[in-house]
């Protein structure tokens, strides 16, 4: 059946057989096939929809996803074989959609995966950004940023025919909306709800992802997140939100019209999940338009409290949008009175200054917004949550304790175990059967086999080979050598000091001088990064010039490079994370204790096999309390010691430097004559100031438990059986980690569709 609807679209598209197609033809040719059965697939039905906002959705490629999902992945992947095609280098002609910065967006993705498995109805809302996130180049150990546009003339891109008015102070302009249907595994099918503008025009871009930032009509959704730090960027980041949400608010009332659904029982009908304050403006922007069709402003207020509810992604100040109020004004006039109103009643209500919308500075403060006029606030992991009610919200907590609930992220299985690891899944459906795909705790059943010499081997096969495939993948597509007989201690995700790659380079330079005295490594160490840093962001791009200079230097010298290699791949994004999840053996999770709302990173990897070295944050906690002592390695500082640091200012780098000569030998290497021979002396001596002046993240505070416990766990992996029964624990505990699981709490709890 399949095969054959193959064979006639490559006949009538391209007059060609089979054998004779192009990679590119075979791909539009699976593209139009998945596109066409996605439509075909059951909706959800129901009289409650769920509607995502979110300024990211970093969904990846989608082609073998949906043939996954679909149920067809294995008959087309063994037919195109049968015909001398291969399906994975099919999968690499589809260009990466990158329309997220990092783990918030990618969580959005993975989310409507599971709602759509889970046959709930939920569809995203979001913009459609032609440029996506820059794509990272390396040039003389520096990130450079260039253009990364996504959208072939082919896409997964289907226009929706639905467009929108969104009137803005000094113009109004019309949207235009694309849809990408979201088919869940032997699930229905959502939609992801693209929307744009058709003037925008990438002509404008001048050198590298440069532009200019006041003409809106021609980019605003041209790039994500561009540099907001000077005021035209924050007033694009401004006129990109309420373009969003005044498009959702329009399409959700759109859709209650259609069913006939009546206004004042919206929140009956309809959720709307704010991912982080992104969306916030949809609070007064729904209050507006049901305003408009004639609803009291009192009983709009309550109807929008009803349906909106809001996740917090991240306790670091400066990630909590503070909108100037004028700046709302330049932009979207008609919200400022809605929003001044919703203030008064706040200061009407409570004394609390920390509570009120509008400070005294004349910021609005859009997750206070989000807190009063919504009826669920979530953290994304049991400690983050805590953290919120107690220290960072907890005015907020005290008037609304009933309004506060954690939601542990998840990973969907389906994209991070079935897509990228394809032999552990094979091995898992052979030992415990199938059932694990749809319901993620019978992964337990792979303990049953923890003393089992055959399939602990297996697994350690398992890894070697997917070390092997990266390494070869590394090598055609970046030109990088790695050694796949050595350990993969890997640390990918967005470069921030709070995440402490810093430290992970303090380690290196440990290694370095260890071995330039004699002190050479039982097995040879691939130390692997992978990170992008937001463009305006300068100690986290000195932090990858310092990685790049260090990978220059380890490279270069003979004394070191058969032990220790450092290697940076360029630009890390889902692509790459699918090929480098199921290669790792050590999984760098070492964020300050407190900062890291929960990753999700750390699931993946544990999932895969590799072995936790982390601090007791974010999910880690739960991870560990998962695993037990025994498989995962934990340091650092609790996040109540580090809270307390901060509460008192008591923390001081220097005294560090000057107590510790060992910390201070290894912070003086950045900035020593052979590095600076190397690098961008200004670059490395900043970075080195920096560490000893500020270091707002506590790097030398933690840095020499993580040398030791690293240390442990080098020692501990020759230990061959006993390291792959750790492997087994952690992919047998991963089950709870699921999206699936996560998102039915969200529908338990919050959306009760
Ligand atoms: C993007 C733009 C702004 Cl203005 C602020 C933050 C971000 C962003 O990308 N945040 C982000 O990725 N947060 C992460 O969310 C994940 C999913 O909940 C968490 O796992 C992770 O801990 C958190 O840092």
């Amino acid at each position: 059946m399949i095969r054959q609807k193959i064979e006639e679209i490559v006949k009538q598209k391209y007059n060609k057989g089979l054998r004779e197609a192009t990679n590119e033809e075979i791909y539009i040719t699976l593209l139009e096939i998945v596109k066409d059965m996605a439509e075909a697939a059951p909706r959800a039905e129901g009289k409650k929809k769920l509607y995502y906002i979110s300024a990211e959705f970093l969904i990846g490629k989608l082609l073998s996803n949906n043939l996954i999902n679909l149920g067809i992945y294995d008959e087309v992947s063994a037919f195109l074989e049968e015909n001398g095609k291969s399906l994975a280098a099919i999968e690499e002609i589809e260009p990466e959609p990158s329309l997220g910065n990092g783990g918030l967006g990618r969580l959005a993705a993975c989310f409507l995966d599971s709602i759509a498995t889970l046959g709930l109805a939920g569809d995203g809302i979001g913009l459609n950004y032609h440029m996506g996130l820059f794509k990272q180049l390396f040039d003389e150990n520096r990130q450079k940023e260039v253009p990364n546009p996504w959208i072939d003339s082919e896409s997964w891109l289907t226009d929706a025919g639905v467009s929108f008015e969104v009137p803005f102070r000094e113009f109004t302009l019309k949207s235009k909306l694309y849809d990408i249907d979201v088919t869940g595994y032997e699930g229905v099918t959502n939609k992801l709800h693209l929307f744009d503008v058709e003037t925008v025009d990438d002509s404008i871009i001048k050198e590298g992802i440069s532009f200019d930032k006041k003409d809106i009509a021609h980019n605003l959704t041209l790039f994500l997140y561009p540099d907001d730090s000077d005021k035209a960027g924050n007033l694009l980041r401004i006129y990109q939100q309420y373009f969003m949400v005044s498009n959702a608010a329009q399409y959700i009332l759109k859709e209650c019209d259609d069913k006939g659904i009546s206004l004042r029982n919206l929140h009956e009908h309809v959720a709307i999940q704010i991912n982080d304050t992104h969306p916030s403006m949809v609070i007064p922007e729904l209050i507006r338009l049901l305003v408009q069709r004639k609803i009291d402003f009192n009983e709009a207020v309550e109807i929008v409290q009803k349906t909106c509810a809001y996740t917090n992604h991240t306790i670091l100040a400066e990630a909590l949008e503070k909108w100037p109020l004028d700046y709302l004004e330049q932009v979207a006039p008609q919200i400022v009175p809605i929003i001044k109103e919703l203030d008064l009643r706040v200061k009407g209500r409570y004394q609390d200054e920390r509570v009120y919308i509008i400070d005294k500075d004349n910021r609005v403060h859009m997750a206070h917004m989000d807190i009063h006029y919504g009826y669920s606030v979530n953290g994304v992991a049991h400690l983050h949550t805590e953290i919120l009610k107690n220290e960072e919200l907890k005015p907020f907590y005290d008037i609304y304790p009933q309004k506060f609930n954690n939601k542990t992220n998840g990973i969907t299985f389906r994209r991070w175990l079935l897509h990228c690891n394809k032999e552990l899944t094979a091995m898992l459906d052979s030992l415990i059967g199938p059932d694990y795909r749809k319901d993620a705790g019978k992964l337990e059943g792979l303990l049953g086999y923890i003393e089992d010499e055959n399939v602990l081997r297996r697994l350690l096969e398992m890894k070697h080979v997917k070390k092997q495939e990266l390494a070869s993948y590394l090598k055609q597509t970046q030109g990088i050598d790695i050694n796949p007989d050595s350990i993969y201690d890997i640390q990918s995700k967005r470069l921030h000091e709070y995440k402490r790659q810093q430290m992970n380079t303090l380690y290196v330079i440990y290694k370095y001088l260890e071995i330039k005295s004699g002190k050479k490594p039982a097995r040879p160490i691939t130390v692997i990064f992978g990170a992008k840093a937001a463009p305006a962001y300068i100690i986290a791009k000195d932090i990858i010039h310092l990685v790049l200079c260090l990978q220059q230097l380890v490279q270069n010298d003979p004394d070191v490079a058969p032990y220790l290699n450092v290697v940076m791949v360029e630009n890390y994004n889902v692509t790459l994370a699918e090929k480098m999840m199921p290669a790792c053996d050590i999984s760098e999770q070492i964020s300050l204790a407190s900062k890291e709302a929960s990753g999700t990173g750390n699931m993946k990897f544990m999932l895969n096999g590799a072995v936790t070295l982390g601090t007791e944050d974010g999910a880690n906690v739960e991870i560990h309390q998962l695993v037990g002592d025994e498989n995962i390695y934990i340091f650092g500082k609790s996040s109540e010691e580090v809270i307390a640091h901060y509460r008192n200012s008591d923390y001081r780098a220097v005294d560090y430097y000057i107590e510790d000569d060992e910390i201070r030998r290894l912070v003086d290497f950045i900035i020593s004559p052979q590095m600076l021979r190397i690098g961008d002396p200004y670059l490395l001596l900043e970075l080195h100031a920096e560490l000893i002046r500020k270091d707002w993240f506590m790097t030398l505070l933690d840095v020499k438990e993580y040398i030791q416990k690293k240390e442990q766990m080098f020692a501990d992996y020759e230990n061959r059986t006993e390291w792959a029964k750790k492997m087994l624990v952690n992919i047998a505990k991963a089950g709870y980690f699921s999206s699936d699981r996560t998102i039915a709490e969200y529908n338990r709890d919050i959306w009760k569709l």
